[in-house]
């Protein structure tokens, strides 16, 4: 994702730039996500059911291995991002586990940045080809600003494909100050039917959520969630994704959500070019509502804690 990003020609005529745009179907509007219709907050689970819904789990408290996870729960490495050339657990030297370390127990530390890539496969996150929705949360720490080397860094990226096409993902701009965004890219004909290059797309049209000055420190935690509900209609009616970080809500964004993913070869890659300390690294089959996600904002001991104690 990276290479391209930085690959398009900046200098497009502002002539081409506004014909150009006209063929992006993207509907966007960012709203606080309290603002969200009552019939979406109705369709969610109750208040106490919403942690019997995780899918996936990397607390990195037991090693490596995913807590909870699908048909291999063991990490892998691959060569790069398209990874089509991959092995299993983790071969690069700069990332480890550092005990005592995390927001609970144990934690990822990334040291250096790296063309090589780290994931974990994603076959249980709770994909519908029909009426999805979801919910990922991880913890991060880190000074953007002051850790990351130049260029994009892509803490989570959850896709079949790579970035543009069928893909969520969490990453901060390139440009310092860093803005901490939430990419909402589905099957890339449905966003980019035209194939506009990425430079060439107004940044207030791109399929995402923008948190300018984003509270990120080395010296504290950081929550970050994302939800998206209502991808995949079979009406082809807007869907529509929203991003926290600590429990609030920092934007909305709607947009017809249209995934298709061939289930095994989903990857949740984690780590794309990003330095410093990650934990518990989980995913929802559902979209969980402001509230629940200030619960497990405040959980007390972290999602692991809760699946030992049964959820
Ligand atoms: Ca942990």
């Amino acid at each position: 994702m990276l290479n391209l990003r930085v690959g398009f020609a900046r200098a497009v005529s502002f002539l081409f730039f506004t014909c150009a745009l006209s063929g992006i179907a993207v509907v966007q509007a960012q709203e606080p996500a309290a603002e969200r219709s009552e019939e979406v907050i109705t369709k969610s689970i109750s208040e106490n059911e919403w942690k019997g819904h995780l899918t996936f789990l990397a607390s990195f408290d037991q090693g490596w291995k995913a807590d909870i996870g699908g048909r291999d729960r063991r990490i892998h490495t691959a060569k790069d991002l398209n990874r089509q050339q991959y092995v299993p657990e983790n071969q690069i030297k700069h990332v480890e586990i550092v005990e005592k370390a995390g927001r609970y127990g144990h934690a990822l530390s990334f040291q250096k940045k790296t063309s090589q890539s780290l994931f974990y496969w994603g076959d249980s996150v709770g994909y519908r080809p029909e009426n999805w929705s979801g919910t990922l949360s991880v913890w991060m720490k880190l000074d953007p600003n002051k850790d990351l080397r130049p260029g994009y860094c892509d803490p989570v990226l959850l896709t079949d494909k790579q970035w543009d096409q069928s893909a969520l993902f969490i990453d901060f701009d390139k440009d310092l100050p860093r803005d901490f965004r939430l990419g909402l890219f589905p099957d890339f004909e449905t966003w980019n039917p035209k194939r506009i290059p990425w430079d060439a797309i107004a940044v207030d049209q791109r399929p995402m959520v923008v948190v300018k000055s984003p509270p990120f420190s080395s010296d504290h935690w950081t929550h970050v969630c994302f939800t998206w509900q209502d991808a995949n209609r079979l009406d082809n009616a807007l869907g529509q994704a929203s991003l926290y970080l600590n429990g609030q809500a920092m934007g909305t964004h709607r947009q017809v959500l249209r995934y298709t993913w061939e289930l095994d070869k989903v990857a949740i890659q984690l780590g794309i070019h990003y330095i410093g300390l990650m934990d518990e690294l989980a995913t929802f089959d559902v979209a969980l509502t402001p509230q629940q996600i200030k619960q497990l904002y405040e959980l007390p001991g972290g999602l692991a804690g809760a699946a030992a104690a049964g959820l």
